[in-house]
């Protein structure tokens, strides 16, 4: 209760920020896009990550708004980008259970005057767990507004492959936990392979998070992966290094 207050609080004092982790295209070795990632910045405790507080959100529904917020912040911050340059937006499963989410990405999309084919939605395959024929209705309905759709953590749940069934994403993006024992993993490697394949298979963009080391870069470039993230080249940075990060080379 004291920590709902205290989100609550933090909202109205807009004490919440967005840092960005850019995508790299292994192709053109540009910034195509940036993940924005959910920072709390507390006057007294500093900077609270969202593993910290994102699931409290949850519980109290206090999510929603908080989401709405992120919307619109991402959206109007990538609309100062290059045009070539995606911002990608993490949805809890919570925010599909309100009806208001097609709204509040409608509503982000048209005060921000972004073009909604850079702006992405990246859900867990815990929004296609309950609530399923709603969930994948509101999922064809952000997308009939122009905006593209990411399965992340691919890997993780227990139904990956299945849910690639039920919904046509546009983008899968490899969890972390593939990457950490490559190049060694031989058990890893055998399945990145086979998710690059899939993914060309079904025509969807094939991402993978989490690379550290040149190791690691170049099994997934040799894989045949469209685009990765990772340490390797940044860190989730504020937004005003990104404009940086993304003009520069890496
Ligand atoms: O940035 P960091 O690695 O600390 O993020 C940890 C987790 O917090 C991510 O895996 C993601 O699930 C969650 N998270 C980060 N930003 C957001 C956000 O904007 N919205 C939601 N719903 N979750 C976020
Ligand atoms: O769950 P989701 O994929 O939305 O969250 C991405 C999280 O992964 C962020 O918290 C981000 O900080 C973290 N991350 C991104 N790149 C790397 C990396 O190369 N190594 C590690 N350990 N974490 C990473
Ligand atoms: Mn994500
Ligand atoms: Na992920």
């Amino acid at each position: 209760q004291k920590m709902k207050i205290a989100l609550r609080d933090a909202l109205e004092r807009n004490e919440f920020e967005l840092h960005y982790q850019p995508l790299i295209s292994l192709k053109s070795r540009r910034v195509t896009g940036c993940e924005a990632l959910l920072r709390w910045r507390n006057p007294e405790r500093g900077m609270i990550a969202p593993s910290e507080f994102v699931p409290i959100a949850e519980e109290t529904a206090l999510i929603v708004a908080i989401g709405k917020w992120i919307l619109a912040e991402a959206c109007r911050e990538a609309a100062q980008w290059p045009e070539h340059v995606s911002v990608a937006v993490n949805l809890s499963p919570v925010q599909f259970k309100h009806r208001n989410l097609v709204n509040a990405v409608a509503d982000a999309l048209s005060s921000s005057g972004l073009d909604p084919a850079r702006l992405q939605l990246e859900i867990t395959e815990s929004v296609l767990l309950d609530e399923n024929e709603h969930n994948i209705q509101v999922l064809h309905d952000l997308r009939s507004l122009g905006v593209k759709i990411a399965m992340d953590d691919f890997g993780t749940g227990y139904s990956s492959l299945g849910y690639l069934r039920t919904f046509p994403f546009d983008k899968i993006k490899v969890d972390q936990a593939f990457v950490r024992d490559l190049p060694h993993g031989k058990e890893s490697l055998a399945i990145v392979r086979a998710v690059a394949g899939l993914g060309q298979s079904l025509g969807m963009t094939t991402t993978i998070e989490g690379i550290e080391t040149e190791d690691q870069l170049a099994i997934v470039n040799a894989e045949g992966f469209h685009e990765v993230q990772g340490f390797i080249f940044s860190r989730p940075v504020p937004a005003a290094e990104i404009s940086s990060l993304i003009k520069g080379s890496l």
